[in-house]
């Protein structure tokens, strides 16, 4: 059964793994968010597409859920001697990573292409696409000025208050080649529990996604990021209430009910239920919260059955299922 799920970062790919491990993963491709993406140090760095590479490849820092596990910091520690901004931490075997995109994009390349070689070195079998191969940088407008998403987030951690989210450059941004050809051949689509606004947010604003995703619905699950109204990383729940979202899975919902036929809730938010189907989305109720690794692969496979049993492979051997 092919597979496509659209991803952020750290939250989207706790379930990535999950389904990596629960399916073929050579019949998923992953759609992911390039509005984080920025430049440091004259390097293109791409955190979404990196965490998820890195998480398939079982290399992420899981303590942070961002970078390389076990890196170190110390080309970070001189480009700080030379005066340079280092509140983006860039682990040592991370800057490879950077460096070597950054030389294909230089020498031609698309971030399609950089992305494919990246993901292939690590030994990762799902596809990995970004959203789209034109710049379009999430700015955030907040009470101490227009930043990029990654100034808001980790410079000033996510503290002034958001007024507005803008895709800058987006009117012109064309969806990277195979990603509409992906939605068009799934069989099931699913939406990763990540940041509507900012993380799948950018991924719909491209043109011709979220109109595909029209009609396709009835084939799109959505995974709600909230529980019992916070959001179990980051700060999607400050900003979808600043924003002026309902921050619970029923303004998760409202955001998608064009495009989404199910959204899979967690058992807090249960209560929620009817005023969810009101909008016209299906609604499952299950346990939703990822920490250990058992949960990832018990939520993927839960994902995965509502596509039917035909979507869920026999567990791998060794492979731990919380459920048995
Ligand atoms: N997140 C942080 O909170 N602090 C960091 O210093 C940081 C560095 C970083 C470096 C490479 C990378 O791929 C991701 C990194 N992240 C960091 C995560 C990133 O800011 C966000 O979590 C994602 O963009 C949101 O999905």
């Amino acid at each position: 059964m092919r597979v496509v799920a659209l991803a952020g970062g750290v939250g989207a790919s706790k379930l990535l793994w999950g389904l990596a491990r629960a399916m073929d993963p050579s019949e998923l491709t992953i759609i992911v968010n390039t509005g984080d993406d920025i430049r440091m140090h004259g390097l293109h760095i791409s955190p979404d597409l990196d965490i998820v590479t890195y998480t398939l490849a079982g290399a992420v820092n899981t303590d942070t859920g961002w970078g390389i596990s076990g890196d170190t910091f110390r080309a970070l520690e001189v480009l700080g001697r030379y005066g340079r901004p280092v509140w983006f931490n860039l682990g040592d075997r991370d800057l490879a990573t950077h460096i070597h995109r950054t030389a294909l994009l230089a020498s031609g390349a698309t971030l399609t292409q950089a992305a494919d070689s990246i993901r292939r070195a690590w030994g990762v079998s799902a596809a990995i696409l970004p959203m789209s191969n034109d710049p379009v940088p999430t700015i955030i407008v907040t009470s101490r000025g227009e930043m990029h998403f990654q100034e808001y987030l980790v410079q000033h951690r996510a503290e002034p208050e958001v007024l507005d989210i803008h895709f800058e450059g987006i009117e012109n941004a064309r969806p990277a080649p195979g990603v509409l050809e992906a939605l068009d051949a799934a069989e099931a689509i699913i939406f990763c529990p990540s940041n509507p606004l900012i993380s799948l947010g950018p991924i719909l604003a491209v043109a011709g996604i979220r109109e595909k995703l029209w009609d396709l619905r009835e084939r799109v699950v959505a995974v709600s990021p909230l529980v019992a109204g916070r959001s179990l990383k980051g700060p999607s729940d400050r900003m979808m209430a600043q924003c002026g979202c309902e921050a619970t899975s029923l303004g998760v919902a409202n955001l998608y009910s064009d495009i989404v036929g199910t959204l899979l809730i967690d058992i807090a938010d249960a209560p929620l239920q009817s005023a969810i189907e009101a909008v016209g989305i299906k609604v499952v109720v299950e346990p939703s919260v990822m920490r250990r690794d058992e949960d990832k692969d018990r939520l993927a496979r839960v994902v995965l059955a509502l596509f039917g049993p035909r979507a869920v492979a026999a567990p791998a051997v060794g492979q731990v299922m919380s459920s048995e």
